[in-house]
């Protein structure tokens, strides 16, 4: 086991159940328990995100970065992200999980040039191919950062030049590449500067025709290389752009469906990005996944006093239940994960926070889990819903779903029928069966 960045974590975390009062314990967590049919490992498939937990310094706005990370002190920048990687896979293997996800300047420096930028990468990519070897550690996703750099301040596939679109489509191919060289599930494209600032300036249409053009090259190019990983569109509706065109899973879908490119992706639905588009997380996951098209999460949750991404860890038990219920009832995310797009606050400068905030994130996760699955085991909540569309299985309501009546054989049947008995939507009751659940 890599032994040097997390010195005072001497062994893997440890299952020790509810009771423990052990902080480097998971209490809910136990990977190899069989929840179903699969094993808790295989239901949440958790996913460290490289960005917050190796490269995040508590950085805001207003302040300076609070955080100084032993990884993160070499002069060299390609030295300091070799340490870097290093400190990533020692983490992952402490805390136990077997995914995690990069964006291409997350994990390599980038260079003077955009030549030197794709070297850095090739040689990381290398190196984090080796860890992942000697560790088992998987790729749940890659993707390529078109918002940092301040040549994609006017968008990166949506630029109104076209040197730059141009420039965001080479390296998106050269992310592409990267997260097939390590063996990478998923792709995901988020568009944080997919949008725009003011009309006044801009041509809406054209800019998402152009953003068709250039999911539709990297559909194109993942067929060309043979390389068969699932694309993902990571909605949010705003931040750092006034207006993002990936705004919610509905508007994405709506895209999709617009420019012919609905086969090709799925989404990854972030609980944060939920409530700043004015949803639920559980909206979002449930529009997503009764179009089949729910491929990935990114765990986290916002604040109720804060409108922007926070990016917290979740805590809230509430929410994952509801969550885990739409990922059990669609079987689980195939290919995709719970990736925690999640980072400790600005004050939690300690690497043991870290830990703290997964081993949370991962238990929080795993209790909704568990509930989740007994009240779908006893059709607690189903049984309601069932029962609330029972007139739709049989007689008029069954006629009207299978057009076998149009409205004037439905104005007969009216005539006959008397008035419409009522019944009640039973939501408080169904509420405190969820709590009875929960505790
Ligand atoms: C930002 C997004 C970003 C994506 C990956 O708000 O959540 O982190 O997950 O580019
Ligand atoms: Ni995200
Ligand atoms: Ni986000």
């Amino acid at each position: 086991m890599l032994h040097k960045f997390f010195p005072k974590v001497e062994k893997p975390i440890a299952y020790e159940g509810k009771d423990s009062k052990n902080p480097l314990a998971f209490k809910y967590y136990n990977k190899d328990q069989k929840v179903g049919n699969k094993t808790m490992a295989e239901h949440l498939r958790f996913s460290v995100a490289y960005w917050h937990t190796f490269k995040g310094n508590g950085k805001d706005i207003f302040g300076d970065p609070s955080i100084n990370r032993e990884w993160d002190k070499a002069s060299d920048p390609m030295d300091r992200a070799k340490d870097t990687l290093e400190a990533a896979f020692e983490f992952f293997q402490k805390l136990g999980v077997d995914y995690y996800c990069f964006h291409d300047r997350d994990i390599a420096p980038e260079g003077a040039t955009f030549a030197e930028s794709c070297k850095n990468l090739e040689i990381i990519v290398a190196a984090a191919k080796e860890l992942q070897k000697e560790t088992g550690v998987k790729l749940l996703w890659g993707t390529a950062n078109l918002f940092g750099n301040p040549v994609f301040s006017q968008g990166a596939g949506s630029n109104p030049n076209a040197h730059i679109m141009a420039l965001a489509a080479a390296q998106i191919k050269n992310a592409i590449d990267a997260t097939k060289e390590l063996g990478g599930e998923n792709y995901v494209f988020w568009g944080g500067r997919e949008g725009y600032e003011t009309l006044l300036n801009t041509d809406l249409k054209r800019e998402q025709e152009q953003m068709a053009r250039f999911f539709q090259m990297a559909v194109d190019y993942k067929k060309k290389i043979g390389f068969d990983v699932q694309f993902l569109i990571e909605p949010k509706p705003a931040e750092p752009s006034k207006h993002q065109y990936d705004f919610d899973s509905a508007s994405t879908l709506y895209f999709l469906k617009e420019h012919d490119l609905y086969d090709h992706f799925k989404l990854n639905i972030e609980a944060n990005h939920a409530t700043l588009a004015g949803h639920t997380f559980e909206h979002e996951l449930s529009v997503a996944s009764a179009a089949g098209k729910l491929g990935s999460v990114d765990a986290n949750r916002g604040d109720y006093l804060l409108g922007w991404d926070t990016d917290q860890f979740p805590t809230n038990i509430y929410d994952t239940t509801l969550a885990m219920m739409v990922i059990l009832n669609q079987n689980g995310l195939g290919k995709g994960g719970l990736n925690f797009d999640a980072k400790v606050r600005r004050s939690s400068i300690d690497p043991m926070d870290l830990f703290y905030a997964h081993i949370g994130g991962m238990d929080t996760f795993a209790r909704g889990l568990l509930i989740a699955h007994e009240m779908i085991k006893d059709k607690a909540i189903s049984s309601f819903v069932d029962e609330r569309y029972k007139s739709f299985t049989s007689g008029i309501g069954a006629d009207i779903m299978a057009g076998k009546v149009g409205f004037e054989e439905v104005e007969k049947w009216v005539l006959s029928a008397g008035n419409p008995v009522l019944s009640s939507g039973r939501q408080e009751l169904i509420e405190n069966i969820i709590n009875q659940y929960i505790h």
